[in-house]
């Protein structure tokens, strides 16, 4: 029996979350805002590279019930423990002083604080929809609906790229996990019916036309139920490979290296040593370089209506995460391979990677059977059910 993992509608959201508010703070909220968690198209470990990426927000979200206080004093709650309430003086945040969930929710004030804003007190009670640890951004859909509550009950008058900053800021220096941008962007800056995207070197965004109902197709997004982590030191290491590479190469950013025909060619043969450090790094870098490619190339299918014509770049993307970025894992090739096998249009796997979930395209009507597939195999390779979410 295949796990479906539904969301919640609007109404059921927000009312969970003043649920608690309620039950926790014995008051109403001012307010319930909520964000999307997310699932990414194309474009993996480009963001912190000054890439290109092409985000879409899933129908699950994390809602955040605020009342604003007269002090300085947060107090924090979640559905998922509603007997454990945090309290913090926000006064005392600073990086490496809160950890866990509520990193993410502190985190959000202190980064408008350290722009010169005025963020008052607050309790707020969390409750989500969005499956936590796997991959879908959980957190930036935390710290994004935080971020439009502080925003609306301080007054700020915030815009939304700069929420997102705020958030990055937030989950970087306060939650540590050294994460691009294109998360918190997927949960503020998406609109219905379209892809996002993202040009991570000035933080522009395209609104790209995405329905695969339309063009009687589905998007499956498996969740391996592989832990995933992306404050451990695996994120951070690619990072600061593709990082040391740009600066050997005399540039930003690796992107740079696709504006000039051929600059990628040089670059590649220039990190080509012949050690074995130069051969990982030629790796790293040809990744992000033909990522980059695919995204231009997906967006540029999607605007011709050529959806059906995807596949083939979801499945070279995988192919470079797995070989070349070396972020795949067991489970996710598991699912990519089980899926492709069962009639998938293409398969990768989506975000940091290391666990989390893979997304395969596939015909409306063939939904079920795919997953019924990919479950299948989960079970003959010995490894724990998947959950699934269209
Ligand atoms: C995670 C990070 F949070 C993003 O910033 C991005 O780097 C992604 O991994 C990989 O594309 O989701």
């Amino acid at each position: 029996m295949t796990t479906w993992v539904r969301a919640w509608d609007e109404a059921t959201g927000q009312e969970r979350a003043r649920a608690v508010f309620a039950t926790t703070f014995g008051a109403a909220p001012d307010g319930v805002w909520s964000a999307p968690g997310r699932v990414n198209l194309i474009g993996e470990h480009t963001d912190y590279n000054g890439g290109l990426c092409l985000p879409v927000a899933l129908a699950h979200r994390t809602y955040a019930a605020l009342r604003r206080r007269d002090d300085d004093t947060a107090r924090m709650v979640s559905g998922a423990e509603p007997t454990a309430v945090a309290e913090r003086e926000l006064a005392g945040v600073a990086p490496g002083t809160v950890g866990g969930w509520t990193a993410y929710v502190a985190g959000v004030a202190w980064a408008l604080r350290a722009r010169g804003l005025t963020v008052p007190g607050f309790d707020v009670a969390i409750d989500s929809c969005v499956p936590v640890g796997s991959g879908l951004s959980s957190s930036a859909a935390l710290s994004c609906s935080v971020a439009l509550a502080l925003d609306a009950v301080g007054a700020l008058a915030q815009d939304r790229a700069a929420l997102a900053a705020d958030c990055v800021r937030a989950e970087n220096e306060i939650a540590g996990a050294p994460t691009g941008g294109m998360d918190q962007a997927a949960a503020l800056r998406t609109v219905p019916g379209h892809a996002l995207l993202l040009d991570c070197r000035d933080l522009t965004v395209r609104h790209v036309p995405f329905d695969p109902a339309a063009e009687g197709l589905a998007l499956l997004v498996i969740d391996t139920r592989a832990e995933h982590a992306l404050v451990d030191g695996q994120y951070a290491a690619r990072r600061a490979t593709c990082e040391e590479a740009a600066a050997a190469l005399g540039v930003d950013t690796l992107r740079d290296l696709t504006d000039t025909p051929g600059d990628a060619e040089r670059a590649l043969a220039t990190l080509a040593d012949g050690t074995p450090e130069g051969e990982v790094r030629v790796r790293r870098v040809r990744h992000v370089l033909a990522e980059i490619a695919r995204v231009q190339e997906f967006v540029a299918l999607l605007e011709a209506g050529r959806l059906r014509d995807v596949g083939p770049l979801l499945d070279a993307s995988h192919a470079s995460l797995r070989d070349d970025y070396e972020v795949s894992c067991r489970e996710l090739d598991v699912a990519v391979e089980a899926a492709r096998a069962a009639g998938a249009l293409g398969a990768r796997m989506t975000g940091g990677g290391f666990g989390g979930s893979a997304i395969a395209l596939v015909e409306a009507d063939a939904l079920t059977t795919v997953a019924a597939a990919v479950d299948a195999a989960f079970t003959a390779a010995g490894l724990r059910p998947p959950a699934f979410v269209v």
